[in-house]
């Protein structure tokens, strides 16, 4: 298969799912259009029962929850939200078939990744697009090309040691980092540099400038600085403009979005941007939005509310472990695991790219990939010699969560109220959910523990 773009369309990567499950024969084993409910570990048998939603019952030695770390979406509930007459979608749960939205008046609410993406396109077909910004975010260009010929044949020439490269970098992605202190060049050499990267796209690129920009305020502060000035260059209207910029959070610290002429839709004479710090949502009527300045009419309402992440999927099916501890009791306070991988008290579980692991601050495909080869050497290590169960020891599960805390402390991250800390869902615990020490750090650190005979693992016969 061929990636045809710099960004992969939702098709494309459909596309590649299916050409995988061809390729390697995988269809047999894939019951699609199914909602596992339960998973109950066995103290007699040590075995899992996992139960689905139509009463479906499977029992299995081993349980790998690879439910998705952005899977669970959020739902929306502003008062009077049934009484709304016209069509509702979601970003994440888009109709297959697509929606046309031409001459219609659209109301977006949220402004995170899908949003952004999503805005520019929806803007170009409706009457009139009107967005609700609860938090200003931080945004650069995806620069999205088709992908020249001469590209594609060079990096399949080289695609072993491209990946082999990725695998042992910080973020699971081959890019050079600056080496500086932000905060410390000439403002020469830093337009230079940001001028560049800006003009390369990408959030890697801007993020990876200088590498200090996520662990020093002053040199995070420069560039969020630099992207507020951009912002101003390219959006006409300067209340707006001052609205789009981002002003409680350091860059990066919530996911910096990636998007094709997002600002410059906000010129466009049929796009509204309303503030809901200042004007906040009162309520939903058959006809529109209402906040507490004015009622905004809409024939269709677009939610980009974003996800209960990291944790929400895995909690959202009832696990429980030995004794039949729940999960989420175990879980009540924040999450807590070995390695991001396994956890105290549910033997056999194993979570891919759970929270404390690097994850979502990486290349997801490469964190994804070596979460799966080390489980599965896991697994074949208890096999090879008849062991029937592993289960993470509490004092090595205690050790890596201070350690993912410790790590997570000092950088920037844990300032943003965002989806990272779990501030976006009422009640969830604040705790930084993915590990920060990158992701060839964590490599080594699995890789050392499986060569020591999985050292922080108790292995029974
Ligand atoms: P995000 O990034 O969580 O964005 C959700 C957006 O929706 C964000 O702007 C939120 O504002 C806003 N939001 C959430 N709830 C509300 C309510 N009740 N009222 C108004 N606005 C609200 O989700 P995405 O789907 O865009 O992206 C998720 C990840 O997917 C992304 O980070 C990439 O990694 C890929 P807030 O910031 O909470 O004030």
């Amino acid at each position: 298969m061929t990636w045809r773009e710099r960004y992969a369309t939702q098709p494309e990567i459909l596309d590649y799912a299916n050409h995988v499950a061809d390729r390697f024969g995988l269809r047999d084993g894939i019951q699609l259009s199914t909602r596992v409910v339960a998973a109950v570990f066995s103290d007699d048998d040590e075995r899992w029962t996992i139960e689905t939603d139509t009463g479906e019952r499977w029992r299995a030695p081993q349980l790998v929850m690879a439910s998705g770390c952005l899977s669970l979406r959020k739902q929306p509930d502003f008062p009077g939200l049934d009484t709304f007459a016209g069509d509702r979608y979601t970003t994440s749960a888009w109709p297959s078939e697509g929606v046309d939205l031409t001459g219609r008046r659209v109301a977006v609410i949220g402004t995170g990744s899908s949003a952004i993406q999503a805005i520019p396109l929806i803007a170009e077909q409706a009457e009139h697009l009107t967005v609700f910004q609860r938090t200003a975010n931080f945004s650069v260009p995806a620069n999205n090309a088709p992908l020249g010929e001469e590209l594609v044949r060079d990096l399949k020439a080289a695609y072993p040691a491209y990946r082999e490269r990725a695998r042992h970098t910080f973020f699971g992605v081959p890019v050079s980092p600056g080496g500086d202190a932000g905060a410390a060049v000439d403002e020469a050499s830093f337009r230079q540099t940001l001028d560049a990267r800006w003009a390369k796209g990408g959030a890697a690129a801007m993020m990876t400038a200088y590498a200090d920009v996520l662990t020093d305020a002053a040199s995070n502060d420069r560039v969020a600085d630099y992207l507020r000035e951009r912002i101003r260059e390219i959006v006409d209207d300067p209340e707006t403009a001052e609205l789009l910029c981002p002003d409680d959070h350091p860059v990066g610290t919530k996911r910096l979005c990636v998007d094709t002429g997002y600002y410059a839709t906000y010129n466009r004479e049929n796009v509204t941007l309303v503030g809901l710090r200042r004007t906040p949502i009162v309520e939903i009527t058959p006809t529109g939005v209402r906040t507490t300045e004015a009622h905004h009419a809409c024939d269709a309402i677009v939610f980009a509310i974003g996800f209960d992440a990291m944790t929400g999927a895995l909690l959202d099916v009832d696990i429980r472990g030995r004794g039949g501890v729940s999960l989420r009791d175990a879980w009540a306070a924040g999450p807590r695991s070995y390695l991001g991988l396994a956890v105290a008290g549910f033997p056999n579980l194993w979570t891919i790219t759970g929270p404390g692991s690097p994850s979502v601050l990486t290349n997801m495909m490469v964190a994804i990939e070596q979460h799966v080869e080390w489980v599965a050497d896991c697994i074949a290590h208890l096999r090879e010699r008849g062991l029937r169960s592993a289960e993470a020891t509490p004092e090595a599960q205690a050790d890596w969560v201070r350690h993912v805390a410790e790590v997570g402390d000092t950088t920037l991250y844990p300032r943003a109220s965002s989806w990272y800390v779990g501030a976006n869902v009422p009640d969830k615990p604040r705790v930084f959910l993915p590990y920060i020490g990158g992701l060839h750090v964590y490599r080594a650190r699995c890789d050392e523990i499986a060569r020591a005979g999985y050292t922080g693992f108790a292995l029974r016969p």
